[in-house]
């Protein structure tokens, strides 16, 4: 069976742990914390980063998230999700670029930093500019994401593909770190909300990064629109 080797709060680990829920394949999560340096993973990663998807019994590694999306897309047709026609296709991997690179440097990277990193490994205080910072950009991204939802059925097009995995991936990860402000948002928190309704979403919900806990509307599948009492 795959191994995936991740941590709870590594979105590039969740978009491929959406990905092969979506896709039906079987797979195993293993605890990996990249900032501990273990010489076995590295030796798997060079890069030492999760996540890693591992089939011992086929002796096969994969690294890098992209890599391993391209990888599961080519050998498994169920339920294509780099899907459509060319142009199509390439507006999918063009969103998951931004949502892995511009999201993920603006908004759940440094939100990681301050509220994971720092406590768990640094044992230093968050700064609270560089959280509000992050939060702020949070808001711009969400815009586009209102923006593409007004456009489109689901974010890379007609259908879900692995753009709308990789936007819920990153944006989980900055929920449960109280980094999303839904409000002035709805349609990315409709379109969130039936993400999050989704078999392959429940095992990201229960899941805990231990020590952190996550915003009290994390897991709530009602989150949207606010109950009066939150208001
Ligand atoms: N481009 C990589 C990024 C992976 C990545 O940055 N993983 C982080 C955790 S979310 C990591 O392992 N960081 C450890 C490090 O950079 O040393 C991918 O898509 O897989």
């Amino acid at each position: 069976m795959w191994q995936l080797f991740q941590f709870p709060l590594c979105p590039f680990s969740r978009k491929i742990r959406l990905l092969l829920s979506e896709k039906g394949i079987a797979f195993e999560l293993v605890r990996e914390n990249p900032w501990e340096g273990r010489d076995e993973f590295f030796v798997m990663n060079h890069a030492g980063r999760v996540p890693v998807l591992h089939e011992p019994g086929r002796g096969v590694t994969l690294c890098d998230s992209r890599a391993i999306a391209e990888y599961l897309e080519e050998t498994n047709d169920k339920n294509p999700m780099i899907n459509g026609t060319a142009s199509n296709r390439a507006e999918i991997r063009r969103l998951v670029a931004l949502f892995d690179e511009s999201f993920f440097g603006q908004v759940t990277g440094p939100l990681l930093e301050e509220k994971m990193r720092k406590r768990l490994v640094l044992r230093q205080s968050p700064d609270s500019r560089a959280l509000r910072e992050a939060m702020k950009l949070a808001h711009e991204n969400l815009y586009y994401i209102d923006w593409l939802v007004d456009t489109r059925p689901w974010l890379g097009g007609a259908r879900m593909s692995l753009a709308d995995l990789a936007a819920a991936a990153q944006i989980s990860v900055a929920d449960y770190l109280g980094g999303i402000d839904w409000n002035g948002h709805e349609q990315a928190a409709s379109w969130y909300a039936t993400f999050k309704s989704r078999p392959s979403f429940s095992p990201l919900l229960a899941d805990r990064m231990e020590s952190i806990y996550p915003a009290p509307h994390y897991a709530d599948l009602d989150f949207w629109p606010p109950h009066e009492a939150a208001r």
